[in-house]
């Protein structure tokens, strides 16, 4: 460790805007060749207690109220928290692949709760210090591959979440959106333009609380 904090990057977007294949490609660069620690978590962790029954709820097989199914998404990720400060202390970089944005935005989306509501459920988390946005308009994604496996894959559902990312939760100052309808090696040269311009910009201030 070069005594710097590592930053935290998290990946949003909708279905299949390819937030998985940039979030490893990202890994793998920041690893090899800015040499510098690195590790990809992905949100829900579907492994933990929480997770096996986020598991159950997205594939259909459990039913759960839309607030009880928000409040373990979130849960998901407090549960991981020391953990993450404990990273982010050490000065390795963590990579989200999906965050509490995603929370907020299906849960307002997909299941009609109230924002303010949802939002207080991730209050007080670290706060990414970059958001790479991957915006894809859901009918492109829908013939993306698998799509419509899962319970919020509708494209109703996620045109509804695109518009709440989009007019909601997007933040100028740490968000970058990026079109994922470019070629992968396009949009991941896009993606460590953004980190490489982010990382002397914030590694010697504090990392921010969400909201
Ligand atoms: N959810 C929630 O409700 N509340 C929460 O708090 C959280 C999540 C954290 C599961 O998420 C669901 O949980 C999700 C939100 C909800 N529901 N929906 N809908 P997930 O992250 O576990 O879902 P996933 O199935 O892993 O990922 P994804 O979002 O659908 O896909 P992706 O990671 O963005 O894309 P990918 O796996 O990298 O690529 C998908 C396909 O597209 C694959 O065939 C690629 O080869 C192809 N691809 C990728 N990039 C490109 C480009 N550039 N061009 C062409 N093709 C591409
Ligand atoms: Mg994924």
């Amino acid at each position: 460790m070069n005594g710097t904090r590592g930053t935290l990057i998290a990946f949003e977007g909708g279905d299949r805007a390819g937030k998985s294949t940039q979030a490893k490609q990202a890994l793998q660069w920041i690893r090899e060749t800015l040499r510098e620690p690195a590790v990809l978590w992905h949100f829900p962790n579907r492994h933990s207690a929480t997770g096996r029954l986020l598991d159950t709820y997205l594939s259909g097989s459990t039913e759960l109220t839309g607030q009880v199914a928000h409040l373990l998404f979130a849960a998901n990720r407090w549960e991981r928290v020391e953990e993450l400060w404990q990273l982010l202390d050490s000065g390795s970089h963590v990579i989200l692949d999906r965050y509490a944005y995603s929370g907020v935005a299906f849960s307002v989306a997909a299941r009609g709760l109230d924002p303010e509501w949802c939002l207080a459920a991730d209050r007080g988390l670290p706060s990414p210090d970059l958001v790479l946005f991957l915006d894809l308009d859901p009918q492109l994604a829908s013939k993306r591959g698998n799509f419509g496996e899962e319970r919020y894959e509708q494209l109703v559902i996620q045109q509804r979440v695109r518009q709440f990312f989009l007019d909601r939760l997007f933040q100028s100052e740490n968000w970058v959106r990026i079109s994922a309808e470019q070629p992968p090696d396009q949009v991941q040269l896009q993606c460590r333009r953004a980190i490489t311009e982010m990382l002397p910009r914030v590694r010697s201030l504090p990392l921010k609380l969400l909201w």
